[in-house]
């Protein structure tokens, strides 16, 4: 039956191929992650695709900028909340990840949905013109000028081009989102072993994907944006420290409590 030499295969190599995936437990992997990416992704890439030259009118900028710092700091921080909710419910799809303790559920979220929203930014970045969607239209850094954080803001906008260069599939981004989340590196686990074992597994969903793909190449290019996104993250906290010693209150009683939970 596989005997393809007509050069057509048969109706039933097809079948018996699907039932070979069917059973492969690594591509169940595959198939489990990329399927809650899809469901938990917030946007999907074509409506991303099809609002990409849906740009902020001069007035619409400057409004952004004339807001106070603290006010556009709770803005972001709203928007940042929202997609790290999406990123939770990615988590919790990933196989493997509910059965850890909850200590380490939080530990991995606490150091990595930042992480991954940055990832999924990619999808959400125009490199043409470099602007991300952000409320309902695309955004230059200089919208985000009230922050008074360009150098963060820099970095990230300059990481999105360098992680979009790779022009990475859905499905691969899908994986390397749960490699980056699932990380047994993270200080402060309680069952670092356990951890570790669901890390191979995404590993080798992840690689078995690039061969798939052709792309093996790709695997040492991802490892080294994995470093990029724990300085970006430090230094999203590093900013939030300082924004809070101005505003404490602000931070207090208007930011989100799953934004101060994770991240103050
Ligand atoms: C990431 C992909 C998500 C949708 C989304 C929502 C909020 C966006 C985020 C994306 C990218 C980064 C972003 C963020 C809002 C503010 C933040 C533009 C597109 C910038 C970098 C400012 C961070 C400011 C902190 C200092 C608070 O599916």
């Amino acid at each position: 039956y596989l005997d393809c030499s007509q050069g057509r295969p048969q109706t039933t190599t097809l079948l018996l191929l699907t039932f070979i995936a069917a059973c492969c437990p690594i591509e169940e992997v595959c198939a489990s992650i990329v399927r809650s990416h899809r469901e938990t992704s917030q946007y999907r890439v074509e409506e991303l695709q099809a609002l990409r030259w849906k740009l902020f009118s001069r007035e619409e900028i400057h409004a952004y900028q004339s807001k106070s710092m603290d006010e556009m700091w709770q803005h972001c921080a709203l928007r940042l909340t929202d997609a790290v909710q999406y990123v939770v419910e990615f988590a919790k799809r990933i196989p493997g990840f509910r059965q850890l303790c909850q200590n380490d559920q939080i530990v991995l979220l606490k150091n990595g949905s930042m992480e991954v929203v940055l990832v999924r930014m990619t999808r959400a970045f125009n490199t043409e013109n470099s602007t991300v969607f952000f409320d309902g239209k695309f955004a230059g850094t200089e919208l985000f000028k009230a922050l008074a954080c360009s150098d963060l803001i820099a970095a990230v906008f300059d990481f999105a081009h360098s992680l979009c260069a790779l022009r990475l599939t859905e499905q691969q981004v899908a994986l390397f989102s749960a490699l980056v989340l699932i990380n047994s590196d993270r200080p402060c686990l309680e069952e670092r072993g356990r951890v570790e074992r669901v890390k191979k597994e995404v590993e080798l969903a992840l690689s078995h994907t690039l061969h798939r793909d052709n792309q093996e190449g790709l695997m040492n290019k991802l490892y080294q944006k994995v470093a990029i996104l724990k300085s970006l993250c430090s230094l999203h906290i590093e900013k939030l420290r300082w924004f809070r010693q101005l505003y404490p209150l602000t931070v207090h009683s208007l930011f989100p409590p799953l934004y101060k939970e994770l991240f103050a």
